[in-house]
């Protein structure tokens, strides 16, 4: 019998007979466990209707989570996610060596009911059973993310969410939230009022695709998130034991930064939040306002966010301003970097040294590796070429594999003509379920392969860097609602998280192709808009409006 288990586990035997959840079955826990019991225990209430309390210890039927190591474990890291469960006809038994286990152990239990048990309310009529299987698991890689831009598009705070859920659910760990671009600025900064009065909002947005000339829809779009929506985002994320990575894309990609503070550009002159999508000229100047502000930025950032990594964008940013400015010239000069071209390293070596002085690493995009580089302990997101990644692991940083040929989302999901609007690319389903984020990588012979993130200091001098694991990004220039990005993200994330959770040869072992149909009626019972394996729903299509598909490279 295939469980159409997504990822994989390691290791899976079923066994013959089924657990029975009834009336008298109990959830045992304590201490740490008791957390990832009330996560099953309302798994079970919302799909089942049946409200399995959660009790210290149990004579009876019970379902026992128990932690097994001295629960010292960093977390994240790949020992702190090993899980054994053991279902029989009598028990439930959940061994894990940190509550991060038993949570993903869990998850495993809600793909393991019938997928109707993972609506909101009971549908199911009959008693809610379990089959009987041993499962002993243990990711491949501590770092299993998602990107989501809600710069482009504001995306509501529930849909945030739904998306910590729906990671969870797929073993993710990581949830990175693009926070600023040209387009938007999403959080509050006290002390900087105009970044979200002005920065949060902008007055229209391109048609169609930016390249497509369609003009422009006249309407209003913005929106951010206070301290409290994102303190509830971190908290409902570490229930689930997912880290919230925070991006504040600097020193490039700031037109919302300069439309509400255009002192802090090279020009001075004011222009409005971007109304279309695409590589701007505006930077921040290399000045010491523009220092401080950042230093503001990320002490806020650093106040809501636990995360041991603050992401600094880093991206596309052109030296055209800062080559046309004397000032900016002048700065570099006075800091002997010996190229203005140097002075977004600058930059990042601040920003590094700030964060750092807050006990946080810096992630970057590959783009901080030029034009003097990024400092030592700077993690780098990898995703214009997959080689980059070993350029980068052998000057010593550690990576997170993110190239867009493999795990970008917002790529077109097939060759089809009635696919909705995307970006641009093709990056069906099969391209990301045959690769491999680490070829060379010890870890494909699924033997031992324990690589913790670490705390914040680990890293630092190490001579080869590590691969953290793998990320997809969800860029939402073109997924202008949670309804597009789900369609976008589904089933591909699935595939996603099947490759950075397994190992190889797994992978080979159980195609994905195999258990997807089964997960598919997981995430309807769940309402996800996913892209159907045959192609989009009608309503799905792009039709000949502004949503229509658009191949402009
Ligand atoms: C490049 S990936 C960008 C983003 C775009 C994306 C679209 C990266 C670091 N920069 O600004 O949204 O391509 O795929």
């Amino acid at each position: 019998m295939s469980l159409d288990l997504i990822p994989q586990p390691r290791s899976v035997s079923p066994q013959p007979g089924t657990f029975t959840v009834a009336s008298a079955t109990v959830i045992a826990a304590t201490g740490d466990a008791t957390g990832p019991a009330w996560l099953l225990h309302d798994a079970l209430r919302a799909g089942s209707g049946m409200a399995v309390p959660v009790v210290p210890h149990s004579e009876s039927a019970a379902i026992t989570l128990r932690l097994t190591g001295d629960g010292h474990q960093d977390f994240p890291s790949t020992t702190a996610e090993r899980y054994r469960l053991n279902v029989t006809e009598d028990a439930v038994t959940i061994e894990a060596p940190h509550p991060a286990g038993l949570v993903r152990a869990v998850q495993t239990i809600r793909q393991l009911l019938p997928a109707d048990t993972l609506r909101a309310a009971p549908v199911l009529g009959r008693p809610i059973e379990l089959p009987c299987v041993s499962i002993d698991d243990e990711p491949r890689f501590g770092w299993r993310g998602v990107m989501l831009d809600v710069a482009r598009h504001f995306q509501p705070k529930e849909f945030l969410l739904r998306l910590i859920d729906l990671a969870a659910l797929h073993q993710l760990n990581v949830v990175h939230l693009h926070l600023t671009d040209d387009q938007g600025w999403r959080l509050e900064v006290p002390g900087w009022p105009r970044l979200t009065e002005v920065g949060s909002w902008r007055s229209e947005t391109v048609l169609g695709h930016a390249n497509s000339g369609l003009g422009f829809d006249g309407t209003p779009h913005g929106g951010y998130y206070t301290a409290a929506d994102l303190k509830e985002v971190v908290a409902y994320a570490a229930a689930r034991y997912i880290t919230v990575v925070p991006e504040i894309d600097l020193p490039g990609h700031v037109r919302s930064v300069l439309a509400a503070y255009p002192e802090l550009g090279n020009t001075g002159s004011a222009h409005p939040v971007a109304t279309t999508f695409g590589i701007f000229p505006e930077v921040l100047a290399p000045s010491d306002e523009a220092l401080q502000f950042a230093r503001d930025v990320f002490d806020v950032v650093t106040e809501i966010f636990d995360s041991p990594y603050v992401h600094i964008g880093g991206d596309e940013c052109p030296r055209t301003e800062w080559l046309a400015s004397p000032r900016a010239k002048a700065r570099a000069d006075e800091l002997d970097l010996g190229s203005t071209d140097r002075l977004q390293s600058w930059f990042t070596a601040s920003f590094a040294d700030h964060l750092r002085s807050k006990g946080r690493r810096v992630i970057g995009w590959d783009e901080i590796l030029e034009d003097g580089g990024a400092p030592a302990d700077a993690v780098i997101s990898v995703w214009r070429e997959f080689a980059t990644a070993s350029k980068a692991l052998a000057a010593g940083h550690d990576v997170i594999v993110a190239p867009q040929k493999a795990v970008y989302l917002d790529w077109y999901p097939s060759d089809q003509p009635d696919e909705p609007l995307h970006i641009h690319g093709h990056l069906p389903l099969e391209t990301i379920s045959e690769f491999d984020p680490a070829p060379a990588d010890p870890a494909d012979d699924e033997t031992e392969h324990v690589r913790p993130l670490g705390d914040a200091a680990e890293g630092l001098g190490a001579s080869r860097g590590r691969v953290f694991g793998v990320q997809a990004q969800l860029w939402t220039e073109y997924l202008p609602t949670p309804r597009q990005v789900e369609y976008a993200a589904f089933p591909r994330l699935a595939a996603v998280a099947d490759m950075a959770w397994s190992g190889m040869n797994s992978r080979r072992d159980h195609p994905i192709a195999d258990r997807l149909p089964g997960h598919l009626s997981r995430l309807g019972a769940l309402g996800v808009n996913y892209r159907p394996l045959s192609g989009p729903h009608p309503w799905q299509q792009g039709g000949t409006g502004p949503r229509a598909r658009f191949d402009s490279r």
